[in-house]
């Protein structure tokens, strides 16, 4: 196994003609849920180019445009919640968080509301989605015949995924029973046609690619809303200036769409975000045919797997500098980002396999912190509080808690 941690090399295995994503491992084992859907899919999978080509429009601009009063519904809940539980309550951001960017794909997608918000603990799929990626994570690293007569944890899976695909079902038998002309995602996938052949997605894979926007499209986005608090509460320059921004722009009113696109910090505090702590802090692939990298420096058979460790490639001082492990998001501004050399950032993958959810996750994002920094102070609930990780498929703070104060000058 290769392991790539420099910019340069990221940018050599950057390339669709001489590597190809890795299905194996922990992303082998999803499958067992999600199947052939557009994350799990292998490369030369039919059901990936027919699907990919029938939602690609659903991702693009006009479309994701279109859900912006669903997403600030959905934010706006949040922080009736934060503000009603009030300034001593201790809030635990990546448990909200997680309600939100969940709430919001099911009801932008697929026009279905979970209201995670009026429940006490969460949604039963967000346990069992939790507990299915860890598990595919220990049963990648252990032994085969010692899962095999793990019999309690094995029923554990079985019926976590059913409790997933539960759901699913759930969400398009809804749909059939009660059919509406909206264009959202769904309808999207229960009724398009390829231009090309006529071809539609089957069931299953409607079902599979479902499942996949549940759990691709809210545990990434809970991740990147979670670091971009911790770093702006840690960093208060950064903070101020996020405040003087939202202040700038939005002042006391509601906001509208045409706002998303003046939030220039916010958008660099982000992208500083997705550097230093991406929520998928590696992806693989594997070359089609044996090859050398780094200038004829390394030899990659075809049989090896290439990690691309981004969170570690995305501090390489040659690109950032000897201050690359701090956050700054003046790099990202007047025109940094534009310059960076290319693939040095690249938190949404690469390709054809690069993260199809990319524009939905931003404006999602971009309109949560503009309607939080409008009304609350943060304060971190330990005051000494320093960075600690979990993991899953994904990479989240761990035990960080915070308070929310409504904003100073406010009655
Ligand atoms: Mn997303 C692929 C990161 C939000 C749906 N996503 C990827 C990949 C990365 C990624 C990295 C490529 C993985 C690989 O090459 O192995 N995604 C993110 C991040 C966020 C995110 C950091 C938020 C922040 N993703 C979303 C959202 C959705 C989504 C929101 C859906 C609404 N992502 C996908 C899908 C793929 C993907 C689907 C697989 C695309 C493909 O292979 O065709």
């Amino acid at each position: 196994m290769f392991v790539v941690s420099t910019a340069k090399l990221m940018n050599d295995v950057s390339d669709d003609k001489k590597f190809f994503k890795n299905i194996n491992g922990p992303l082998f084992l999803v499958r067992n849920a999600v199947g052939d859907g557009l994350f799990t899919a292998y490369n030369e999978e039919p059901n990936w180019s027919l699907a990919h080509r029938l939602l690609m429009p659903a991702f693009g601009t006009a479309s994701i445009r279109g859900m912006f009063p669903d997403m600030v519904d959905i934010a706006s809940q949040l922080v009736l919640k934060w503000d009603r539980f009030g300034p001593k309550h201790r809030i635990d951001p990546a448990e909200d968080f997680t309600r939100l960017t969940f709430d919001t794909i099911a009801l932008c997608a697929m026009s279905y509301r979970l209201n995670s918000f009026y429940r006490e603990s969460s949604h039963s799929f967000i346990q069992s989605m939790g507990d299915f990626l860890v598990e595919c994570n220990l049963r990648a690293n252990r032994p085969g015949l010692l899962t095999s007569v793990m019999m309690q944890t094995n029923a554990k899976y079985d019926s976590d995924i059913k409790t997933l695909t539960g759901l699913a079902d759930e969400i398009i038998a809804e749909r059939r029973r009660n059919p509406t002309d909206k264009k959202d995602l769904l309808n999207i996938m229960l009724y398009s046609k390829d231009p090309k052949t006529g071809e539609m997605l089957s069931d299953l894979n409607i079902r599979n690619n479902l499942l996949t926007f549940l759990i691709a499209g809210h545990e990434t986005t809970s991740g990147l809303l979670t670091f971009a608090l911790y770093h702006l509460i840690k960093n208060p320059e950064a903070m101020r200036k996020a405040y003087e921004e939202v202040d700038n722009v939005l002042g006391d009113r509601q906001i509208q769409f045409p706002d998303i696109g003046k939030l220039k910090y916010i958008d660099a505090v982000l992208r500083e975000t997705m550097r230093l702590t991406p929520s998928t802090p590696m992806r693989t692939i594997r070359p089609f045919e044996d090859i050398t990298i780094g200038g004829g420096k390394y030899f990659v058979s075809k049989d090896h797997t290439v990690v691309i460790n981004t969170i570690v490639a995305q501090r390489d001082p040659t690109v950032w500098g000897e201050d690359s492990n701090e956050f700054h998001p003046e790099r990202m501004l007047d025109g940094k980002f534009e310059a960076l050399p290319p693939n040095a950032w690249q938190p949404f993958g690469f390709g054809m396999r690069a993260c199809i959810g990319r524009p939905f996750a931003w404006q999602e994002v971009l309109i949560v912190f503009a309607i939080l920094l409008q009304k609350f102070d943060f304060v971190l609930d330990d005051p000494s509080y320093e960075l600690e990780l979990k993991q899953s498929l994904t990479i989240k703070p761990a035990h960080f808690y915070v308070h929310a104060l409504p904003r100073q000058g406010e009655p």
